[in-house]
């Protein structure tokens, strides 16, 4: 059953695939002690369901095995092309070199992360995906539950997925693989089926990996924010936070830092070594956020409903789109 399970994960899109025992969490005190410094800034909702983030049980009563699962960006694009390349979205976002000087954007425009690059909101396409997914498990296993999770549930996924042997966890905090660096979304089913434990890499594997990690800072001392230490990230001052989920205006001193990222920032990620080789085959992307002042919220609805940016709010990407606005 195992290769089978491994065989279904690959031909749903999720390249990375291991099993972990629905154990209670390992790095909860981590959790805690990030949440005690407030470094959860304004996402009330981490501090709300922290008690829920200590086991599995709480996202699926019962569970006693988790699939954890790895889409790279690359996938959640193919999908777009395919199947919503005709969506009004598309006719605002434009591919440029990876190299592109960061002043050197028309007025209006903006940098988009590239887990946003492809267009549409990857809940939507991985959730599709793990439904038919479910379904195929309760073919092989009718007795059991399942329930399929992509970042909303209170799972501490990063930790279970790098238990599944899908990366190991970097300094900046991001699973990183190999071989798809840490350009790539997580995902889990809980079920209630006692599966083998089959992690990805072996955990020897993972441990040299983060201590390599240990010794590079490169992440770090790019942070255009200064978010990123030893403790992890600051929500107060992460510019993925701020341009996606924090409301109202940005503190004065933050604007220079924040520079034209309209939507999430990547800083961390395109330093680290493991993604270098990913970053040579892949474009970066702007969107023309000049239309978005006038926009009420039904044009809003209209562009953005489905898309990474409906996270952000119309007065949010209102804000965002001024960044772009230089005289
Ligand atoms: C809240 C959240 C955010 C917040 C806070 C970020 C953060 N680092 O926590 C904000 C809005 C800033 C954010 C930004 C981004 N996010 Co986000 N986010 C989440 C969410 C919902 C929860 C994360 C969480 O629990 N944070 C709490 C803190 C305490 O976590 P932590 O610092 O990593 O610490 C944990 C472990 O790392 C470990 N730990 C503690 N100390 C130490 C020390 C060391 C040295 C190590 C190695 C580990 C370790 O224990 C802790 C508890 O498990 C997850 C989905 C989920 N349900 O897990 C997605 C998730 C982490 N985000 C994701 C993405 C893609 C992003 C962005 C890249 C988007 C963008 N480009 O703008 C950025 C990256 C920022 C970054 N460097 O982390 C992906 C990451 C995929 C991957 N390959 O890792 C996730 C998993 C969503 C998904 N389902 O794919 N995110």
């Amino acid at each position: 059953m195992q290769n089978q399970i491994i065989q279904l994960a690959h031909s749903f899109g999720f390249p990375l695939v291991g099993i972990v025992p629905a154990e209670k969490s390992r790095t909860f005190l981590a959790y805690e002690q990030w949440l005690t410094a407030g470094m959860n800034g304004e996402l009330d909702y981490l501090r709300e369901n922290a008690e829920a983030r200590k086991s599995p049980e709480s996202v699926l009563p019962g569970a006693r095995s988790v699939i954890m699962l790895g889409m790279p960006f690359g996938e959640v694009e193919r999908t777009a092309r395919e199947e919503f390349g005709d969506w009004p979205v598309m006719k605002l976002l434009h591919k440029l070199p990876q190299d592109s000087a960061w002043d050197s954007l028309p007025k209006g425009w903006g940098w988009v992360a590239e887990y946003a690059s492809s267009g549409i909101d990857y809940h939507d396409v991985i959730r599709k995906r793990l439904k038919k997914f479910q379904k195929e498990l309760k073919a092989a296993f009718p007795d059991q539950t399942s329930r399929g999770i992509v970042d909303t549930a209170p799972l501490l996924e990063r930790e279970y997925a790098e238990t599944a042997g899908l990366g190991f966890i970097g300094r900046n905090r991001m699973l990183i693989h190999p071989e798809f660096g840490s350009f790539f979304f997580i995902a889990s089913i809980l079920t209630t089926e006692k599966l083998p434990f089959l992690p990805l890499l072996t955990h020897e594997e993972t441990l040299r990996l983060r201590r390599a990690c240990e010794t590079c800072g490169k992440c770090q001392k790019n942070c255009p924010s200064g978010a990123l230490s030893d403790d992890g990230v600051d929500v107060r001052r992460c510019v993925s936070a701020l341009t996606i989920e924090t409301r109202g205006d940005f503190a004065p001193e933050m604007l220079p830092l924040i520079g034209n990222r309209v939507m999430g920032c990547d800083e961390c990620q395109r330093a680290c070594p493991w993604n270098q080789k990913i970053l040579k085959k892949r474009e970066r992307t702007a969107i023309d956020l000049s239309s978005v002042p006038e926009m009420t919220e039904e044009d809003f609805r209209r562009v953005f409903a489905h898309t990474p940016f409906w996270r952000a709010t119309l007065p949010g990407l209102k804000r965002n789109a001024r960044l772009g606005e230089k005289e």
